[in-house]
């Protein structure tokens, strides 16, 4: 074998239902938050590439994907369907479970199966023929830790799945086995991308998503589902980046929750994110924000389709 050949790359799917932590792992292996996290579910709306070169090893291309769920709204609709069709062109799908979530769930305690939710998840890809990771996320939450052993017997014998890896992307435990268990399992080749490249997303992008969990993390019940995030300026000037933003809601009665009482709300949103987006481009940043309603947009397929949504770049 020459040393060429023994370079492994390819796209690696994470995928699984909303929440149980796709977007962290990427951000961690990665070593740079490129997909937004809150703790609720259906954070991730787009398809997001991560990439993260291994010297001498491989390289992997992440494909950050929405949560798989049944969805109602069209919002949601186009989400799942963004997952799905991202499952197309992977050579590798890690699907990723809260085992918290899963070890307390009726199904698995009274027959040792998965709850539908989960399989559902399966069915999306079990049709494609790509070998498939299952990472047991959240295992910091599991204790006693010896109770993890019987699951993890029990779910190798579940056929999609080639290896289990547990893992706890918050704490970085395990992250450096998944590495080498998906480096094991792509394709040997020369390397897709540039070895800095980290994403094919463009920066208003990543800008327009730190917004957006800003508000996310700090809103409730249908506010943080009503939210998009538009970047209407983008300019350097000097050593400075100006950005202009377009907060999207969908009612008037949104409009005054994230503003909040005397703009408070609004000025906590658009410090935190500044500092974040300093941290990111490594420079100085002065956001302007603006509320604006947008009535309905999440179940209007052409707002949609503005806001980025279903419609891949
Ligand atoms: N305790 C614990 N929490 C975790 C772990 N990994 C992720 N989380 C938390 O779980 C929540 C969801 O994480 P995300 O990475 O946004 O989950 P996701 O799967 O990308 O969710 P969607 O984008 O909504 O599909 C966040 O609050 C994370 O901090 C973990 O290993 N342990
Ligand atoms: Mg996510």
């Amino acid at each position: 074998m020459n040393e060429e050949s023994e370079f492994a790359s390819g796209f690696v799917a994470l995928v699984g239902k909303p929440n149980v932590g796709k977007s962290t792992i990427m951000n961690r292996i990665i070593g740079v938050k490129l997909s937004i996290t809150t703790n609720k579910p259906q954070t991730t709306r787009n398809r997001i590439l991560g990439v993260r070169t291994f010297a001498e090893k491989g390289q992997i291309g992440f494909v950050d994907t929405p949560g798989i769920h049944r969805a109602k709204r069209r919002l949601n609709r186009t989400m799942v369907k963004t997952a799905v069709d991202s499952l197309r062109s992977v050579d590798l799908v890690c699907h990723v479970v809260d085992t918290e979530q899963l070890m307390d769930s009726r199904s698995w305690k009274q027959n040792k199966e998965l709850p539908d939710d989960e399989a559902f998840v399966i069915e999306q890809y079990e049709d494609d023929d790509i070998p498939v990771i299952l990472v047991l996320n959240k295992v910091d939450r599991v204790s006693p830790k010896e109770t993890l052993l019987p699951v993890i017997a029990e779910l190798s014998e579940y056929d999609p799945f080639l290896e289990i890896v547990p893992t706890s992307a918050t704490e970085g435990d395990n992250m450096e086995r998944l590495v080498d268990v998906i480096l094991d399992h792509l394709p040997q080749g020369p390397p897709l991308f540039p070895e800095d490249m980290l994403t094919d997303r463009a920066e208003r992008f990543i800008a327009a998503e730190y917004i957006r969990e800003a508000i996310m993390k700090r809103t409730h019940q249908e506010v943080p589902y009503g939210v998009a995030v538009e970047i209407e300026r983008f300019a350097e000037e000097g050593d400075m980046l100006k950005l202009s933003a377009v907060i999207h809601v969908e009612q008037k009665g949104q409009k005054g929750i994230v503003i909040g009482e005397g703009g408070e709300m609004i000025k906590e949103v658009g410090s935190e994110a500044r500092q974040q987006l300093e941290a990111f481009f490594g420079r100085d940043v002065f956001l302007e924000t603006h509320v604006r309603v947008e009535r309905d947009w999440s179940e209007n397929e052409s707002t949609l389709h503005r806001f980025g949504y279903g419609r891949e770049t």
